[in-house]
């Protein structure tokens, strides 16, 4: 079905004016529908959500319904007192009243209002834009502090254990005899294999802290990098997470990882000259400060020791993801040219290397 007959599934007024792609998600098709009629004009997010990668996209909705209810009632009643309008999209029905429209060939598509004037940018821009996006998240952790975590399934079963995607990333090197001649055949593809190997012990560490109990489930975001903040144009403030389909109970911890190793990294996920990727000490930092400020209402002195291991190892994940995924031949993350999973990983692991240089500053950081 053409896009345009999609969109129209949906009950938005107004005479659909375009329809185009929008944003750079690595793994749902994002497109801006803009309608307008003669007074007005509404913008939305039509989404395909990824089946290959969310295997149960109804509980997607039935977990988005459940915490937007939430929020938007806790941002209501907090307004007056904010120092901002914070935002969380909303879902629109389709005309027949449905969370979700699933087309004849069985993909699922939704639509959500869009956050207007305000920008996800890919990197980050300057220490007042990592500050807010520390406050974002923060304040976001916050606001799902007392959602009731039993409620929301679990979208993607595993998604933050690490160890399990060393277990995956064995299982294709054993068994998938194209994943086997990739890594003979590169001398970039054994090195980063070798890179893992030093890491494997590692692993272990937030899943071993969560077990003994020196670390408490809490429901994360699961997915906080740069272009999922949304930053006021006008004000400059943060204002807005965006990509709700990972919100699940897990640890914070993962969380605050994930967003410093995408926010304090100034060259970005995709970039080819690797001596530009680094840790920016000075970018973490106002991250930081801008998290702890809300984070203090709910992170204990103890659970801060981990802070430093959440940085370093969701970084090592990520670059494992990307390799397991070049190595299967690129199933999970979308890409537009051949080898780019591969070099996404060599991203991440000079990444990795440079969190772990500058261990003793960064755990001062955090503490
Ligand atoms: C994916 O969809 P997107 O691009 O916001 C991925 C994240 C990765 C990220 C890396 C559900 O996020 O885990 O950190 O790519 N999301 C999922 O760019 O796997
Ligand atoms: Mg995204």
């Amino acid at each position: 079905m053409e896009l345009s007959q999609l969109i129209q599934q949906f009950d938005v007024s107004g005479r659909l004016v375009t329809v185009m792609p929008t944003g750079n998600g690595n793994v749902n098709d994002t497109y801006l529908a803009i309608f307008r009629n003669t007074f007005e004009e509404h913008q939305v997010i039509l989404q395909r959500v990824n089946s290959n990668v969310f295997p149960d996209p109804c509980l997607i909705m039935k977990n988005l319904r459940l915490v937007t209810a939430h929020v938007h009632e806790k941002l209501e009643q907090h307004c007056c007192s904010a120092d901002r309008i914070w935002q969380m999209p909303k879902i629109i029905q389709t005309r027949d009243g449905k969370d979700y429209f699933a087309d004849e060939t069985g993909s699922m598509w939704r639509v959500i209002t869009k956050i207007p004037s305000a920008t996800a940018f890919d990197e980050a821009q300057s220490l007042e834009h990592a500050h807010e996006c520390g406050t974002v998240l923060g304040y976001f952790h916050w606001l799902l502090s007392d959602l009731a975590p039993e409620t929301i399934g679990d979208p993607l079963p595993g998604f933050h254990i690490t160890p399990r995607y060393l277990s995956a990333y064995d299982e294709v090197v054993e068994n998938v005899p194209e994943a086997k001649a990739r890594l003979s055949s590169s001398m970039e593809a054994r090195r980063m294999a070798a890179f893992i190997k030093k890491r494997r012990e590692f692993a272990t560490v937030l899943q071993k802290a969560l077990v003994c109990g020196e670390l408490k489930t809490r429901m994360m975001h699961g997915d906080p990098k740069v272009n999922n903040i949304m930053i006021d144009d006008f004000t400059g403030k943060g204002t807005a997470m965006i990509d709700l389909d990972t919100i699940s109970p897990g640890l914070v911890h993962y969380d605050f990882g994930d967003a410093v190793r995408s926010i304090c990294n100034p060259a970005g996920e995709e970039e080819s000259d690797l001596r530009q990727v680094v840790l920016d000490l000075e970018l973490c930092e106002a991250f930081c400060s801008g998290y702890l400020e809300q984070a203090e209402k709910f992170l204990s002195e103890a659970s801060k020791f981990y802070l430093f291991d959440s940085v370093r190892l969701i970084t090592f994940e990520l670059g494992l993801r990307f390799f397991q995924d070049y190595l299967a031949g690129n199933i999970y993350f979308k890409t537009s040219y051949p080898g780019q999973n591969l070099h996404r990983a060599r991203v991440q692991f000079k990444l990795c290397e440079s969190i772990e240089v500058r261990e003793s500053l960064l755990r001062k950081l955090f503490s």
